[in-house]
């Protein structure tokens, strides 16, 4: 049976579409000024054709404002994802695309209010050590890169039986020795720098906004900062650093020239998720084991935790948008969704045509029905619609500040100050929650059900998606497994 659907009354609401859609700044809606956009997503091993129409049909509409994707430039060939991580040139030619079709991918995402960041795997060369032929036809051994790199522009540390690192306790072989025997660059020698400044110059020549910085943790933060300060002002670096506890080497090194991604923090969230029991991190914004907000990059998984230390992953679910739905209401970091493949074997790749390019086809957008994904399946996180509508109800919370959370039995919510609401119900009962509000009497639109409201052709919801505020405080009836989320601009009539 078709489910009434109840309109929402915002003479405003085309305007906030247009805006809440494309908008590269802030904008005004009646009284109530939403905020930028800032949430990222990763799109993991996914072509450039498809990233531009990902930007076009769904991470523009939905307010997503970058998109960090695999590396761009020529490696060694294979069938695993990971032959990516392997430079054998700087020539943006791979199996997820030509150089044409990179920059043809930056402008279309331009065009839509989606900057493109790309990953740029500049610690080392690759892991071979025989001879080989790249996916862009270079030659190349394990120390040489003809007309790129010769034996002397590598570090052979000296400290290990094999040069590699076997104790991420010394700064020493972290920085010098080689990462699962990459080939590592000495970043301290000024050609060095000088090639992989041009390469980076490069990606920015084809309409990149800034670069993850792969595997910084082994690059002195000295080098990456003297590799990045030649790069023009505004050039976002987002280096991954790995928090290790007791590793001398630490995430708040690499803070001075940009931003950092910060593992702690689904590191924090997914246990309290899995045991069901969720508490308020410190709300004046100092959070332990965390770089500063404004440097931390902060996510729920990534692919390698999903391959290995994350708590929470696609195939939970319910779980994972729930993890994903709390770190989007927060008002720490920047956040950056996950978008990647179903997979049972970790080194997988994605799947490919008879010649081995990656193919993969642009995301419907709609819920998540992860228990039908196959090997290889886009997972298509960024178009789930309680993502969609926590993108919209972040942008609404904007500056707001986070408040004390309640919870009763296993569910927990909180609210962003006079703005937005959102509860969940990680246990396995049915539970209600009462959350405190200044929003105003009335119903409003549950933008996890609904997906977003506002920004959308026929704002509103159906009768069933919906939750009651009254009396200062926000009524939530949540199912096992349940987020539940409303903001200002979703009150009904
Ligand atoms: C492949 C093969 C290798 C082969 C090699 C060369 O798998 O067997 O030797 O080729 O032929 C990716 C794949 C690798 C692949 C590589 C090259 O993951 O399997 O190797 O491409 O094709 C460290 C680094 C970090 C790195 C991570 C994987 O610090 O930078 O290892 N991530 C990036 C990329 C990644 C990529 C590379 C770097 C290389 O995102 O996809 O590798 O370009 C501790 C340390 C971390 C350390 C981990 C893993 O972490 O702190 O620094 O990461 O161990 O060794 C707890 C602890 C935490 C610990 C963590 C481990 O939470 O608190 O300290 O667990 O999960």
């Amino acid at each position: 049976m078709p489910r009434p659907i109840r309109r929402l009354a915002l003479a405003a609401a085309g305007a906030l579409a247009a805006s809440l859609a494309l908008g590269g700044c802030s904008a005004t809606i009646g009284t109530v000024e939403v905020g930028p956009p800032d949430v990222g997503v990763q799109l993991f091993q996914l072509p450039w054709t498809t990233v531009a129409q990902e930007c076009e049909q769904n991470l523009g509409p939905a307010g997503f404002a970058w998109v960090l994707v695999s590396p761009a430039q020529e490696s060694v060939t294979g069938d695993e994802w990971w032959t990516s991580y392997q430079p054998v040139s700087y020539r943006v030619e791979s199996r997820l695309g030509t150089r044409a079709e990179f920059a043809d991918m930056t402008a279309r995402c331009r065009e839509a209010g989606v900057a493109v960041i790309a990953d740029a795997v500049v610690n080392h060369m690759t892991g071979q050590d025989a001879a080989g032929t790249g996916w862009a036809g270079s030659a190349y051994d394990h120390y040489s890169y003809p007309g790129l790199y010769a034996p002397e522009d590598f570090h052979h540390c000296g400290l290990t039986p094999n040069d590699d690192i076997a104790d991420y306790g010394s700064r020493e072989q972290v920085q010098t020795c080689e990462l699962v025997n990459l080939a590592d660059l000495d970043t301290s020698s000024p050609a060095v720098r000088e090639r992989i400044g041009a390469y980076l110059d490069d990606l920015l020549s084809l309409g990149v906004a800034g670069v993850r910085i792969d595997a910084a943790k082994h690059i002195a933060a000295a080098d990456v900062a003297a590799i990045v300060g030649g790069l023009p002002a505004g050039t976002r670096i987002l280096s991954e650093v790995i928090r290790g506890g007791g590793e001398p080497v630490q995430p708040e090194e690499y803070t001075s020239f940009g931003e950092v991604f910060e593992f702690t923090y689904a590191r924090d969230l997914a246990p309290q998720l899995r045991a069901g029991v969720l508490t308020d991190p410190d709300l004046s914004g100092e959070r332990p084991l965390h770089v500063p907000s404004d440097r931390a990059v902060v996510f729920v998984d990534n692919h390698d935790t999903e391959r290995g230390e994350a708590g929470v992953t696609y195939r939970d679910g319910d779980l994972y948008a729930m993890a994903n739905a709390l770190m989007l209401a927060d008002d720490f970091g920047t956040p950056v969704v996950y978008s990647g493949y179903a997979f049972t074997d970790r080194d997988a790749g994605a799947p490919v045509d008879a010649d081995g390019r990656v193919v993969a086809p642009v995301c419907a957008a709609g819920d998540a029905e992860v228990s039908a994904l196959a090997d290889g399946d886009r997972t298509c996180v960024h178009a789930w619609t309680a993502i969609r509508g926590m993108l919209e109800w972040r942008r609404v919370a904007a500056s707001a500040p986070r408040l004390p959370g309640v919870d009763d039995g296993d569910a927990y919510g909180f609210e962003r100050e006079g703005r937005a609401v959102v509860a969940v119900n990680p246990g396995a009962d049915e539970e209600r929650l009462a959350v405190p509000t200044t929003l105003p009497d009335g119903r409003y639109c549950d933008v996890v059900r609904a997906g977003p409201v506002v920004a959308d052709t026929a704002p509103g919801c159906a009768d069933d998606e919906t939750v009651e505020v009254a009396g200062g405080s926000a009524s939530f009836a949540l199912a096992p497994g349940q987020t539940s989320a409303i903001h200002s601009l979703a009150r009904l009539p």
